[in-house]
């Protein structure tokens, strides 16, 4: 059969036929691998003389790729026409919801209370992680062998540092946010109130209301006439606007080095009284680790922790939820 014969049959049945079915028919017809036309000729070939064939064997190559382009052509046509008659479009249709991400229970904890503290003045101030053994501990009125750094149980950093001022220096993940109360005063002088939200670390066994990763925000505010009956009132005040005006809490007697007195704060969950706060009037040793005259200025001290309060707020009984990662948990919020 002529090429150009052939080329016009083929094209002209590509051109006719409207569904899949028809097209491969058609392929195989004239390209199939087995009796196609186009095979027939490619094999008839070998019995021209070797002038002949190097006419025709290009020729022939050059129409089967030529062919087996328009094939392709069509399916892809015949593919997207069935695919537009199947998209039954309707405008009227409300849209897909497009998901939108939230914050985690935490966050809006500490956003709320940021605000309060605000709207009571507080100034936000934040610290590092890593600290040196001085200010998460001595200028605390913690020295070294103090039993009362057992108090904290501590992560420590194999690497040393040495300062100007100090010689070597432990270094640590802060086990609360009251160092930030020494740095800050070392650089400003009273009258201020400050609040400190930060992460802090222990090296303790966790359960359900303790974690080895957590969060506390500190509270400090120091002045000429600042008393307990302040920090009463602040507190009280706080925990008014965070959780209602029927909340339950109770102050109670403690101890923390560098605070005197010390107290720390319960709240009711489920019944029992869970400690959310420490506190206490700053210790004159803290003012004289920062050079503050301590017989002038007093000042009143507090550390909360976030998740405690989160776990209140959202009737959440078991803190390692915040960690999880389950989405199940905190789609919620
Ligand atoms: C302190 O860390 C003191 N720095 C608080 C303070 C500041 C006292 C200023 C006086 C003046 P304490 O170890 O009690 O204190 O921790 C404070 C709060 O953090 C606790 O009341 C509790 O709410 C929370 N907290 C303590 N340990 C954990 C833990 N493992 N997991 C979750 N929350 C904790």
């Amino acid at each position: 059969m002529d090429f150009d014969v052939l080329r016009r049959n083929v094209l002209e049945a590509i051109k006719k036929t409207q569904d899949v079915k028809g097209l491969e028919q058609i392929r195989i017809k004239y390209l199939g691998r087995q009796d196609g036309e186009l095979i027939k000729i490619l094999r008839s070939l070998k019995d021209l003389s070797v002038e002949e064939k190097r006419k025709l064997g290009p020729a022939a190559n050059f129409l089967r790729n030529e062919l087996e382009a328009a094939f392709i052509n069509k399916l892809e046509n015949l593919k997207l026409k069935i695919r537009n008659s199947q998209s039954n479009l309707d405008v009227t249709l409300p849209g897909k919801k497009v998901p939108v991400g939230h914050l985690h229970p935490l966050t809006l904890m500490e956003n709320r209370i940021r605000e309060i503290f605000q709207s009571l003045s507080f100034s936000v101030v934040e610290g590092p992680e890593v600290e040196s053994d001085y200010y998460n501990f001595d200028a605390l009125n913690i020295p070294a062998n103090h039993p009362a750094r057992d108090m904290w149980d501590t992560f420590w950093l194999r690497q040393k540092v040495q300062s100007s001022k100090f010689k070597v220096q432990s270094l640590l993940l802060r086990t609360h946010t009251s160092p930030v109360q020494i740095r800050y005063m070392e650089k400003h002088q009273p009258p201020f109130q400050i609040i400190v939200p930060g992460r802090v670390f222990r090296y303790e066994a966790t359960d359900a209301t303790h974690e080895i990763n957590f969060h506390q925000i500190e509270g400090l505010m120091v002045g000429e006439d600042v008393s307990l009956a302040n920090f009463k009132y602040i507190i009280e005040e706080f925990l008014k606007q965070l959780f209602g005006k029927n909340i339950h809490f109770r102050f109670r007697p403690s101890y923390f080095p560098f605070t005197e007195p010390s107290l720390e704060v319960d709240i009711q969950l489920g019944g029992k009284w869970l400690e959310v706060m420490g506190a206490g009037m700053v210790h004159p040793k803290v003012f004289d680790a920062v050079k503050y005259n301590s017989k002038e200025v007093r000042g009143f001290a507090f550390g909360l922790g976030l998740e405690r309060l989160a776990m209140i707020k959202y009737k959440i009984d078991d803190i390692r939820l915040f960690y999880s990662g389950d989405l199940r948990f905190i789609k919620q919020f």
